[in-house]
């Protein structure tokens, strides 16, 4: 596979750098990366441990000082050229992110994209560090807000986007003026493999020293929890599920550390009555099979109005019907594998439980077998019509499970349901009413950080910020003005007078 070789991955790789150089950690164990489509290893990886850390710690606090001396610009035109890099190896790149994770070739194109669209983002932003001049109640005294780097920054990420979280995170801090530590996830160590290569060379051309990216590929419990504790490290910025973002949180917090956090999603699609179902049916259709149901943005639920509920249900078997399983590397499939053993395992036993609180499965529900299918981890895109009420529905599981929910009465009705859960991440409502999309985007409407009108919950644009409420946790990351959470901020007054008036009225007098 060639591609792969040009990617700069072996057979067996180090799966820890401090920007050009590469470790050769021999302790800890070996890792192998299979693929989901056929469930062959594509090559292993020498993982790091505590020791690699050390070093890749001690590195990044060495360049820290340099890298923030570097004008923001620079550091834009450093990021620039990653990106010149990325549209190099888009092809290459996309379909190792469709080999190792198994979302379709035109969804890792996609997130290539992603991290193309970051970059130039970054760019721009290079130039906008800015902060607001504000009026002081004194004369001759000026206000205002600065930013500067925060130092190290931790980025923790998943495996279903296993290279574009990262780059929104890195891209942005980078500009700021942080040095980043990525640790991805070990069901996609290559992937990350290939960027760090990519990266390592613009680092290079530019004679930059190691540690302003590093990358390292250990456990969870050893690399991942040791750079949560660490007090050099003042941001994490965790992708993942709630359950282990809430311990993530906890163990930043006990330091008082900062983090980001962008955990798990319920996202719903509300269908009103006014729906224009033309674009209505394939956004719910991509939003819920689209990287096998395994976005944090995957629609999960469906919430329709009684009045198009029949109509609704029926064009979705339809479509669900026509869907094409199998290679995510065959551009006329649209669904691929689930990235493995366990992911199907979680959603068979969402089946059950889902069947067992009265839930109907009116499409799929079956694990495939057979020619094609032989890693076992392609599953059925799946239709159930269920109750808001059932416990499995206000779950995330993250495979292509799609609950239909009936509403009977107003809008608000649909909003209590859409809201009445416990994630907060993306939102949408399909309607050709102008009250009905001002009443979804009201602050009475939608709670999740993000509220689509006409579109599906996925697939959004790194130019806003993405990130959701409640225990989604709160943060932001690429566009907009999330580059703030990567900076400390800075409160700067000038007296230019000479006198000393304080704030307050006080008198003080020596
Ligand atoms: C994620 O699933 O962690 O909006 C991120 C989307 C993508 C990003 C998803 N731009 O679906």
């Amino acid at each position: 596979m060639d591609f792969i070789h040009q990617l700069g991955i072996r057979k067996l790789n180090s799966g820890v750098s401090t920007g050009t150089s590469w470790l050769s950690p021999t302790r800890e164990k070996r890792l192998k990366s299979r693929s989901p489509i056929d469930g062959k290893v594509i090559a292993s990886v020498r993982c790091g441990g505590a020791e690699e850390l050390e070093q890749i710690l001690a590195t990044a606090q060495e360049s820290c000082a340099l890298w923030q001396q570097v004008p923001p610009p620079q550091r834009g035109d450093i990021v620039r050229q990653i990106g010149l890099e990325l549209r190099e190896q888009k092809e290459a790149l996309g379909r190792l992110v469709s080999l190792e994770m198994g979302k379709s070739l035109q969804e890792g194109y996609g997130e290539v994209q992603e991290m193309i669209d970051i970059c130039d983002f970054a760019v721009g932003q290079s130039r906008l560090l800015s902060g607001a001049t504000l009026q002081s109640e004194r004369p001759l005294h000026r206000i205002y807000d600065q930013y500067h780097p925060l130092g190290l920054v931790g980025i923790v990420t998943a495996f279903n986007f296993p290279v574009a979280v990262w780059s929104w995170n890195a891209m942005i801090s980078a500009v700021c003026g942080n040095v980043n530590i990525w640790k991805p996830s070990s069901l996609v160590p290559l992937t990350a493999i290939a960027v760090q290569h990519l990266i390592g060379r613009v680092l290079r051309s530019n004679q930059l020293p190691e540690g302003i990216f590093s990358l390292v590929i250990g456990s969870g419990r050893s690399v991942g929890q040791a750079m949560l504790q660490d007090p050099r490290i003042p941001l994490i910025s965790f992708t993942g599920s709630v359950a282990t973002g809430r311990q993530a949180a906890q163990t930043v917090a006990a330091r008082l550390g900062k983090s980001i956090l962008e955990l798990g999603g319920n996202n719903a699609i509300i269908i009103t009555p006014q729906a224009d179902l033309k674009l209505a049916i394939p956004a719910v259709v991509f939003g819920a099979v689209g990287t096998a149901g395994q976005r944090c943005t995957t629609t999960r639920r469906l919430i329709v109005h009684k009045k198009v509920y029949k109509q609704v249900k029926e064009a979705l078997i339809t479509a669900y019907q026509s869907l094409r399983i199998g290679s995510p590397l065959d551009p006329v499939n649209h669904v691929g594998p689930l990235v493995n053993q366990e992911a199907v395992a979680a959603y068979e036993q969402a089946v059950t439980a889902i069947t067992a609180q009265g839930g109907r499965i009116i499409f799929g529900g079956k694990v495939l077998s057979g020619k094609g299918y032989a890693s076992g981890c392609y599953v059925m895109p799946t239709l159930v019509e269920a109750e808001p009420s059932m416990p499995l529905v206000r779950e995330e599981t993250f495979a292509p499970i799609l609950y239909l929910l009936k509403y009977k009465g107003a809008l608000e009705q649909a909003i209590a349901i859409q809201n009445g859960v416990s994630q907060g991440l993306s939102s949408a409502i399909f309607t050709t009413g102008l009250a009905e999309a001002e009443t979804f985007l009201s602050n009475q409407g939608s709670d999740c950080g993000i509220a689509n009108v006409n579109l599906g919950t996925s697939g959004s644009e790194i130019g806003g910020a993405f990130g959701g409420e409640k225990e989604t946790g709160g943060g932001r990351e690429a566009g907009s003005d999330a580059w703030k959470a990567y900076m400390r901020r800075q409160t700067v007054t000038i007296n230019h007078g000479t006198a000393l008036p304080l704030a307050q009225g006080i008198t003080f007098q020596l």
